[in-house]
């Protein structure tokens, strides 16, 4: 309850941060960025997104919390409109089921990008497979009116929650995001390296692009390569890094 506390004044006292992690294309060339909630909490130091957004979507801090998250990453896409190197370059935002359905959330969207004059195609909002399921003729009509701006959309995490193959059918998705946790062993277990083939295999034939995610090793890019997949994110190709060292740390 104390962590809880203390995340309500978080934002006012400037302790959330924004990092970024790059994503690449198979030369190794960063197409675009994921933005990664930071908490630095003063007596307890770093606090994982994983431990206080379940906390703030039970609060309802998750809304000025995520409010604060997209505009940041619209301000960012908007500066990097004006520089010709980084103007193609995406921002993936992770967008809680909570704030997906609030009823201001496609007006929250399409205010920040009319004020920060960000290029709409340039966004990317990360939803997993929970929202999905939870209100599915809702959640298609939200997609599609911020998907008419030029928005995109990517899954995340597929693979472990309760995906259903009809989502990737009905839904306007453009990306899928390969779980970490298949990645990890790809090399030595057949049975992560089977579901891994043939995600890529079922999101190609969609029309999908793929990212695989947690990609450490050299050998795994290579794998990932010669199967087909176009994108990747992982340590191998960088941390989550605040914006000032995003493009100075390899
Ligand atoms: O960055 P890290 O691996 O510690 O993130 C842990 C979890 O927190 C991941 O599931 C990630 O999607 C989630 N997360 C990180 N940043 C955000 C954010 O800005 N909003 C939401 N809703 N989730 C986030
Ligand atoms: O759930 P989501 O995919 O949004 O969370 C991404 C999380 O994965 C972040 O917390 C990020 O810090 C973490 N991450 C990113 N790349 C790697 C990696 O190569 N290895 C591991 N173990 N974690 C990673
Ligand atoms: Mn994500
Ligand atoms: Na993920």
């Amino acid at each position: 309850a104390k962590l809880e506390g203390d995340l309500h004044q978080a934002l006012e006292r400037n302790e959330l941060s924004l990092h970024y992690q790059v994503q690449v294309n198979h030369q190794g060339v960063t197409t675009g960025v994921e933005a990664l909630l930071r908490w630095y909490h003063p007596q307890r130091g770093w606090v994982s997104p994983a431990t206080f957004i379940p906390l703030a979507e039970e609060n309802g801090l998750i809304l000025p919390i995520g409010h604060w998250v997209l505009k940041l990453a619209c301000e960012q896409l908007a500066k990097w409109a004006q520089q010709p190197a980084y103007a193609a370059l995406t921002i993936s935002v992770n967008v809680s089921s909570v704030q997906f359905q609030q009823p201001g959330f496609i007006r929250d969207v399409e205010s920040l990008l009319a004020q920060t004059q960000a290029p709409p195609s340039r966004l990317v909002l990360e939803v997993t497979e929970s929202l999905l399921m939870s209100e599915p003729t809702r959640v298609r009509s939200t997609m599609l009116k911020l998907r008419s701006q030029g928005i995109r959309f990517a899954l995340d995490d597929f693979g472990t929650g309760y995906s259903s193959l009809s989502y990737l059918k009905r839904l306007p998705l453009d990306e899928l995001k390969i779980d970490q946790s298949f990645i990890r062993e790809l090399l030595t277990d057949k049975t992560d390296a089977a579901i891994v083939d043939t995600t890529i295999l079922l999101a190609v034939s969609l029309g999908l692009t793929v990212v695989a995610e947690g990609v450490e090793k050299k050998e795994q890019f290579d794998w990932l390569k010669g199967h087909g997949c176009y994108r990747y994110q992982g340590y191998l190709f960088g941390r989550p890094t605040p914006i000032e060292y995003l493009f100075e740390t390899y």
